[in-house]
């Protein structure tokens, strides 16, 4: 059962009608995947994916609200009808056949529509397209390092205000001096990265998820991807993002003491953006030419 299409056009018009009013603004037009002061519900979804989930918490809610509702129901006629002042010699009976088949049937039943509907979208997320970008994730204590080995382009992503960008985590003038030269809004410090993850619009990004020390967990939200960074294991997570725009992320397993300061910045742009900035990055980002950490040259030569 391929249920992208449906599922898509329910998300979409359930994306429309929760961000119509957020989203007309310029800011947030740029800022697709950015958290929103008191905002309660995802991240406007900007992938398939990403959508798919929408879909599917919705789906749940309108599941469980009835159950959540008939239970409650249940209970307040047993508290006011069955108790004992108004019915003092209660019934003595132990089975009733009709009700326990029902109430063995009707979870069963429930169980499978949910999992006829979630199942495909989490066989989705593991079902690799062709990818058009290969973009080598790696978490460390305490920032990510991102390499495009197709173009030979590497670098690392320190929180602006950490550090290694010559802060100490507090948001201080010199901190906002570099959020502003940088091109952030002053409320995106904590989300805000020196340098960030650059992918084209529409197309298949495929991530290879590793870490260096100790478990970290790479996501953005809005294009439905979170994926833990383990050391010596390789995991794959993939997104095509529909809306060019800033997304923020953070790592979403804790990883130290610093693991609230490592956040994800990915910007998705037009196709000659992309190749206008990877003329750039081949430029100052080349790993070209540099030789490959110990570790990597022990495992080739195996
Ligand atoms: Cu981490």
């Amino acid at each position: 059962m391929r249920m992208s299409g449906w599922a898509a056009r329910i998300g979409g018009v359930l994306l429309a009608a929760g961000c119509a009013g957020a989203v007309l603004a310029q800011e947030a037009v740029e800022r697709v995947g950015k958290p929103v002061h008191q905002g309660l519900h995802f991240q406007p979804a900007a992938s398939e994916i990403g959508r798919d989930i929408h879909f599917l918490d919705w789906f749940l809610i309108a599941i469980i609200v009835p159950i959540v509702v008939l239970v409650l129901a249940l209970l307040v006629i047993v508290i006011l009808r069955f108790r004992a002042e108004k019915n003092p010699s209660p019934a003595r009976f132990t089975h009733n056949s009709p009700l326990e088949v029902a109430w063995t049937l009707g979870p069963v039943v429930i169980l499978v529509v949910i999992g006829s509907v979630s199942l495909p979208i989490l066989f989705r997320e593991l079902d690799h397209p062709t990818p058009d970008v290969t973009i080598k994730v790696t978490g460390n204590q305490w920032f990510w390092s991102y390499e495009y080995p197709d173009e030979q382009i590497g670098f690392d992503a320190f929180m602006i205000g950490s550090p290694a960008t010559g802060g100490d985590y507090r948001l201080d003038e010199a901190t906002r001096a570099a959020l502003t030269a940088a091109g952030y809004k002053e409320d995106e410090f904590l989300l805000a990265t020196d340098n960030q993850v650059v992918v084209p619009l529409d197309k298949v990004v495929r991530l290879q998820i590793t870490a260096t020390d100790v478990i970290h967990s790479w996501t953005i939200q809005s294009f439905g991807v979170k994926m833990d960074a383990v050391p010596g294991r390789l995991n794959e997570a993939w997104f095509r993002a529909e809306i060019p725009g800033l997304y923020f992320g953070q790592c979403s397993e804790l990883c130290g003491k610093d693991h609230a300061f490592m956040p994800i910045v990915v910007k998705v742009v037009s196709e000659e953006e992309y190749a206008a900035w990877l003329e750039t990055a081949k430029q100052t980002m080349s790993t070209a030419g540099v030789a490959p950490p110990p570790a990597a040259i022990a495992l080739a030569a195996n």
